[in-house]
């Protein structure tokens, strides 16, 4: 029977970054859509800590509880060296605007960031990401990290997020203007799942 995990996020932007990476390892995935898993309120409380970690492990364990399918998850985020590591694991929500959702919530968060940083030369951040896998036999989790500073306009249109503000140290541009796999071989997603898989029992096929 073929084996696959289920990619528990419902933000779009991973979802890209996790299948080229996972298709690469040769481990099948589903995501929540397939698994017939539609958004629920439930899913707010999920991330209430205040570690990347055990918001990562805490998503990955109520989707593996819920479908039965061994899960992993992403928590995610930006810290900002001037702002002592805002909004790190308030990524996410930070702007305060709960009415909105995709493209238009990134827009208002890029906006505050910009705002915040106005008055400061100190431009240096880094993205973190804990990547989670749950499953029968137990939970796992592996943290990757990726630095560089953030600009004072957005440059190019790819990724998601604050992709167009953050100058990547390794490559020399934003990660919104590097493609799908130049950010993975740098970038925080990339790492810390390079990390989890690297310590899984893998896959059917057994030739790894
Ligand atoms: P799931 O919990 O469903 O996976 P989410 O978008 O809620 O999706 P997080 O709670 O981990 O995920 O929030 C991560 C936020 O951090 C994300 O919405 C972006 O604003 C930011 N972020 C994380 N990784 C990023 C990346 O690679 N590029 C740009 N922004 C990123």
């Amino acid at each position: 029977m073929n084996r696959a995990v289920l990619l528990a996020t419902r933000n779009l932007g991973k979802l890209r970054e996790l299948r080229p990476l996972f298709a690469r390892a040769g481990i099948g995935v589903r995501d929540l859509m397939d698994a017939g898993l539609p958004e629920s309120s439930d899913e707010d409380a999920l991330e209430s800590y205040s570690t990347f970690e055990e918001n990562a492990i805490a998503k990955a364990r109520y989707f593996f509880h819920l479908s039965g399918i061994e899960a992993v998850a992403d928590d995610s985020g930006l810290e900002v060296a001037a702002l002592r590591g805002e909004p790190g694991v308030r990524s996410k929500r930070w702007s305060g605007r709960a009415d909105l959702s995709g493209m238009a919530l990134d827009h208002a968060n890029n906006a505050k960031l910009l705002a915040q940083l106005s008055f400061s030369d100190d431009r240096r951040a880094r993205f973190v990401c804990a990547a989670a896998w749950v499953d029968g036999s137990g939970e796992r989790v592996a943290r990757g990290e990726t630095h560089g500073r953030i600009l004072t306009q957005p440059r190019g249109t790819l990724g998601f997020g604050y992709d167009p503000l953050f100058e990547s140290d390794d490559l020399g541009m934003t990660f919104g203007e590097a493609d799908g796999p130049a950010k993975e071989v740098v970038s925080h997603r990339g790492r810390a799942f390079r990390a989890l898989l690297a310590g899984s029992p893998l896959p059917e096929s057994g030739n790894g």
